[in-house]
């Protein structure tokens, strides 16, 4: 992905004249930020942002950086999407995850609604592919690294708030899931917040080293293996308490959740889904008022009505 692009390129992506993609940069209809020599530059997050809010048809992809794979452009029923992008990543054909994801996006779909309904049923099929053969092991491995590939960029093009509120979250000791997380983090990104994320493995004591270096005004914790119960949830209750008393918003969620002591959570939001999180971050923002930023994305003005 191109990090900016020029009016021509992004007129060319879409099938538009330059004439109008400056005369839209000029009526301030895009963000653009000039050269030295006073050229119009685009940001990528910000063509990003015009293509889905337009609804406009990506039609060259390659030229912003992107993976112009088929699977972009081939119309998919949201139902079959999760079938269609699990037979991907089982084939390991990282360019077609990479542009069903942005396409997906582009199309209007929410972040966290890609992940509910597309990455986590399609990773819950291949999470039983190791019961029958044993290589499913590798499939599942393979598919998990490919989702990251997919999923860091589609991060990469989300909108950047200038001082978004810090929202920071990981997963525990001995959890080594990485995907949960990365999705927190990219949910909460397109809702607005600058999202720290800790990752996997990460020890409850560095969540309040964390939090003191970076004040967060919402703290996610992910849990989808629990190695130790006795030690893990005896480290997130004193997180927890200790959290309180900074009037920290904190969610929580996970394979495993159900698996935690109900003592270890009280006092904290419990959630289900990625649209649950992005429900709960939403009301964080707007003072309670519900819904989601990430909704479908459309100004509801097509290119013609611009
Ligand atoms: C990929 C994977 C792995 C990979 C992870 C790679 C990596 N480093 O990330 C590895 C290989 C490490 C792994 C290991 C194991 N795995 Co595994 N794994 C999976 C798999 C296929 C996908 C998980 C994933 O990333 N999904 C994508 C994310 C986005 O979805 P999700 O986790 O379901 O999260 C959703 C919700 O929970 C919620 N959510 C999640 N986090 C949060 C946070 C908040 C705040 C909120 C609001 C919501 C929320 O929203 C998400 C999206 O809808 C699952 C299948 C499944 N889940 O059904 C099996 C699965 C979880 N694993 C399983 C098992 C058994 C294991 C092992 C024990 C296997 C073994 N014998 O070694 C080990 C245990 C861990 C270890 N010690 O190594 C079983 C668990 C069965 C059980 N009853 O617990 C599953 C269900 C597979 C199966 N069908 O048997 N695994």
């Amino acid at each position: 992905m191109k990090p900016v692009v020029s009016p021509k390129e992004l007129a060319l992506a879409i099938g538009v004249s330059e004439s109008s993609m400056k005369r839209w940069a000029d009526d301030g209809k895009i963000t653009v930020s000039r050269t030295a020599g006073g050229h119009r530059r685009i940001p990528i997050h910000e063509a990003i942002r015009f293509i889905r809010e337009t609804r406009s048809p990506l039609i060259r992809p390659d030229i912003l950086g992107l993976e112009s794979s088929p699977a972009a452009t081939e119309v998919i029923s949201p139902s079959d999407a999760a079938e269609r992008f699990g037979r991907i990543l089982i084939d390991g054909d990282t360019a077609a995850a990479r542009s069903m994801m942005m396409a997906l996006y582009l199309e209007g779909q929410s972040v966290a609604d890609i992940i509910d309904d597309v990455v986590q049923p399609a990773m819950q099929e291949i999470g039983k592919r190791w019961e029958h053969d044993s290589t499913g092991v590798y499939e599942e491995h393979r598919a998990t690294d490919i989702c990251i590939q997919a999923m860091t960029e589609l991060r990469l093009a989300l909108p950047q708030v200038p001082n978004a509120p810090i929202a920071l979250g990981g997963a525990p000791s001995g959890d080594p899931y990485i995907l949960p997380s990365m999705a927190a983090a990219m949910v909460l990104a397109a809702e607005g917040f600058h999202a720290v994320n800790l990752g996997p493995n990460s020890p409850l004591a560095s969540f309040s080293d964390a939090v003191n270096a970076n004040q967060p005004k919402l703290v996610w914790l992910t849990v989808s293996h629990i190695s130790n119960p006795a030690v893990i949830n005896r480290s997130v209750k004193e997180f927890f308490d200790w959290a309180s008393q900074k009037s920290l918003q904190i969610i929580v969620g996970g394979y495993q959740i159900q698996g935690m002591d109900a003592a270890a959570l009280q006092g904290v939001r419990v959630g289900r889904s990625m649209r649950e999180l992005a429900a709960f971050a939403h009301g964080l923002n707007t003072g309670g008022r519900h819904g989601k930023t990430d909704g479908n994305g459309s100004n509801g003005k097509s290119l013609s009505d611009q």
